[in-house]
Formats: C-alpha cells, structure tokens, sequence
C-alpha cells in the first residue's frame, strides 16, 4: 500500500531525527551528560518542527547544539601550607542570540566539559522562558571549596578570575553562582575582576546587597521552583497547605524550597547532601531552618549534625531520601540524583508533584516513569529558572543603579514562574485537560530562541 505524503514526511523526518541523534552521539561520545540533555530536548522539539521547513532548512537543531565558543584554561593557586595546586577552568559560551552569556560557575570535582555543556544547553531554553533579554553560558572548575579555609578559596578565586576576566562583561557574558559557588566565592571573582578591569559593572550576579546584588537572589530559585510547583498544584485545584514534602539537598536552592514550602502551611520531612539525608517526622520549621542555614552557609557543616540537635530526626547515612513518603518532592541537590527506581518508590507512595530545583536531578527513565504514572512533573529548565530570572532583574537594576525593594523584586519572581508556567501548558497541553510540562518547556524555549537565530541569519 502506498503511504500517503505527508505519512512518507513522517517517516523521512523519523529517520532524519534519529540520525540527528546517532550524530550528537558519536560527535560527543564522552559526555554523556550532554548527551542526555539533547535527547530530552529533541524527543520533543524534534516533532514540533516536523513539519516548519524554516526551522530545518536553517539547521536550527544542528546549530544550537554547538557551543559558540569554549574556554578552558589552567588555574594555578597556592594552598595555606604554601604547596602549589593546579584546576581546570572552563566557560561555555552556548547561545548569544537574545541576549548576553548568562549563568553560574560550578566550583565540584565532577566539574568536566560534559557538565558544563549539559548545564549551559540547559540555559539556552531555561533563559528564554524568563522572557529577559539572556543568552546561555556556564562555567566552572573542578576545584572542591570542600575543607579549603577562606583564604584557599580566595586565592582559587582570584586565580580563576585573573583568566576569565577577559572573557565576560555587563554585555558580553556574565557569569553568577552554582554548586559550590556562594556569597562568598562571588565576592572574590568580582573584587578580582573590579581590579583587573578597574571598573564596577554588572558582570556578576548574586552580589552582596550592598555592592550591586537584588534582594530575593539568594532565595530566587528556591522560591521560583516552589511557586512553579503551587501553580502546577492550582491548576488541579489544589496547593501547599498540609502536604507533605521531601527535599534533596541543603544548599541554596534546598534551604529556600523549605522557607518557601514552609511559608504556604506544608510539612518539610528532608533534607540531605552527598554524604546521606535527614528525616524529621515533625517538620524542619522556620527555627530548625534557620539552624541549618547557619550549619551550612557559615560552619560548612554536614548535615548529618540536624540529628544532634533535633533528637526525633533520624540519618541515614549514604541514602537519598526518595523512599520517604511524600505528596511533593523536590529534587534540588544535583544531576541523575533520582533514578527509575527512586521514581517508582516516589509512585508507589503516593507522590503527586515532582519540581526539579537542580539541573537535569532526574534521569530519563525516571521522568518516563513520571509520566506514565501521570505524576505532575516540572523539568528545572522551567522550574528552576526563578535564580536566573532574579540574576536577569539584578542585571536591570545594575544598568538602571537603582535598587528595587524585596516585595517588587519578589512579585516580579512570582510574575515570571507564572508566565513561565503559562507557557507550558500552552505548549505542553495534551489530551483532555493533561498537561506535558516537560514538552511545553522544551517548545515554549526553544520558538524563542530559534526565531531570533533565524532573524539574525548564519551566525
Ligand atoms: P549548593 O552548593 O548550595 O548546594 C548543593 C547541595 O547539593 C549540597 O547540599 C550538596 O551536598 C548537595 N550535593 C552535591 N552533590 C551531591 C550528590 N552527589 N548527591 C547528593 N547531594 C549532593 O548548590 P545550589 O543549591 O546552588 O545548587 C543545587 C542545584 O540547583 C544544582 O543542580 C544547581 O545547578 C541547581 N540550580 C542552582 C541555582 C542557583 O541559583 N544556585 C539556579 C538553578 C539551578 P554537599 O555539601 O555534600 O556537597
Ligand atoms: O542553573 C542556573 O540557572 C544557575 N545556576 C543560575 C544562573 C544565573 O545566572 O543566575
């Protein structure tokens, strides 16, 4: 039987799809991170160009998958015993076409060009849907602040940047903070930078309050994501108040979800980091809160010391904490921390909304998982862009030397995590009343970018 036209175009693009990926895969076959990133993104957007010839005959797939430019350098410092160390820095410019390079510097040991491509891959579709004028970047170094005093840490900082420097700017890259990379560690890059440049610009994001930073930074993407997941909630006619939620992490990004989650009338029962995570039946509440934020931020403690102090939690050391019961998780410590199997303890215990705070924290197979069982489920290109959404509004700020207050810098937050949202259902509506955010990200990220790559012809 002969396939009618538009069935045969089917197929070509079938084909053409696969081999776009059989590519990716063999041009990268070390980095398999980056890999992962491309194949979500594609699984989608792919379809949705099938049949806008402008879209394939610009290569738009093969070109914003190719990082515009990668810096790698040497970052030589001396430690407190006077021993020379010497890391790998790396900047990954991806995308400039609505905007400057923009997005953090990861100071981890599993810091490699994979990660980085994955994480500013990420950014160029996390910073469109913000609607601010950002293009994507990311950064970083294999350099563990882990056990280094301030000083190492300084002059780690002051080396990295002594390279970096003459790579970003207000409008050509600029770079904020990630895992490992804090107040701290952001001040240091930009008292280096200030003085190699002799000039105070917006180059960095996340600044102190008192040197250019926006209120509601350090909260942004821990608010963002838990604004992102009550709208999620409302659409089906529910919310916060009396959930019960499970969190990853204890940094940034985890400390704000549990305010935020807190502050909507829901029980936060954990917390983690690399070395196990925390259960307190009772709820982690604005006190015990505040005594891991002093734990974290100023000891840079493990988060093993909660049960010290709060006797009815229990650890459990060199587990993640996906096997607690729970209605709402949230993933916010770091890549593939929630697998297949996690996804199913998740489902078999009722969970009914997942909203990544980190980057990519659940593997495709777990996302599958999510999905068939029709759990609600947020990718962190959306849910996580709050932090980058604020960086955007300390930009505007930096530009217009005006400070905006915490209420208008937080309700221009909640604003942008709507219209975000927005978005994706927009793009990601499916049969009936179901929504595919992950699908909806994708798309509603990618129209943006492309048609400005397209407007601005074979860059
Ligand atoms: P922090 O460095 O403040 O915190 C990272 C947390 O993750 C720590 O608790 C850390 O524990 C934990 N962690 C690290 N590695 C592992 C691991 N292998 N297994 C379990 N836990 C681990 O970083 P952020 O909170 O800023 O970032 C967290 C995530 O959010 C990252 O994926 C980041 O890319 C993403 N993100 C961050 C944004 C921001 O504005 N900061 C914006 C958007 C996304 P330990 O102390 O043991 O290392
Ligand atoms: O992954 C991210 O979006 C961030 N780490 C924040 C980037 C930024 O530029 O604020």
């Amino acid at each position: 039987m002969e396939m009618t036209e538009a069935k045969s175009k089917q197929k070509d693009n079938g084909t053409l799809f696969s081999q776009f990926m059989e590519n990716v895969r063999s041009k990268n076959e070390h980095e398999a991170k980056f890999i992962q990133a491309v194949s979500e993104v594609v699984e989608y957007v792919a379809p949705f160009i099938q049949e806008k010839d402008y879209y394939q005959n610009e290569s738009i797939l093969q070109r914003i998958i190719e990082p515009e430019r990668t810096v790698i350098f040497r970052v030589p410092w001396i430690g407190d015993d006077g021993k020379f160390h010497v890391n790998r820095g790396f900047r990954v410019e991806m995308n400039s076409a609505i905007g400057p390079y923009k997005g953090g510097l990861r100071f981890h040991p599993s810091v490699n060009l994979d990660a980085l491509k994955f994480l500013a891959f990420e950014q160029i579709f996390k910073n469109s849907l913000t609607g601010l004028p950002m293009g994507a970047g990311k950064g970083g170094s294999d350099f563990d602040p882990k056990g280094k005093s301030d000083n190492e840490v300084m002059r780690f900082c002051q080396s990295f940047m002594s390279e970096l420097f003459r790579h970003i700017g207000a409008n050509t890259d600029v770079p904020a903070g990630d895992i490992g990379v804090g107040g701290r560690e952001i001040g240091y890059l930009f008292g280096q930078y200030k003085r190699l440049k002799n000039e105070f610009t917006g180059v960095l994001t996340g600044k102190g309050v008192d040197w250019g930073g926006s209120l509601i930074r350090p909260e942004a993407t821990g608010y963002g994501c838990v604004y992102f997941a009550d709208f999620m909630l409302h659409r089906i006619g529910d919310n916060f108040r009396n959930k019960s939620v499970v969190i990853s992490g204890s940094g940034n990004v985890a400390q704000y979800a549990a305010e935020k989650s807190i502050h909507l009338g829901a029980k936060v029962i954990t917390l983690s980091d690399s070395s196990g995570y925390i259960h307190d039946p009772d709820g982690v509440d604005e006190d015990k809160l505040d005594f891991v934020k002093e734990l974290k931020n100023v000891k840079r403690g493990r988060i093993k010391e909660y049960t010290r102090k709060y006797s009815n939690s229990k650890y459990f050391e060199g587990e993640n904490p996906w096997s607690q019961k729970c209605d709402i998780a949230l993933p916010c410590a770091i890549e593939n921390e929630l697998n297949k199997n996690d996804a199913k303890d998740l489902i078999s215990n009722g969970c009914k909304i997942v909203a990544e705070g980190a980057n990519m924290p659940v593997t495709l197979e777990g996302i599958e998982a999510f999905l068939e069982a029709n759990v609600i489920y947020a990718p962190g290109k959306a849910s996580n862009a709050g932090g980058v959404a604020v960086s955007g509004l300390e930009m505007s700020q930096n530009s217009m030397r005006v400070n905006w207050s915490k209420d208008e810098v937080d309700k221009r937050l909640h604003d942008i995590m709507l219209q975000i949202h927005n978005i994706c259902v927009k793009y990601g509506k499916e049969s009936g009343d179901t929504v595919n955010y992950v699908k909806g990200a994708n798309i509603g990220g990618f129209v943006r970018v492309a048609d400005a790559m397209i407007a601005q012809g074979l860059v």
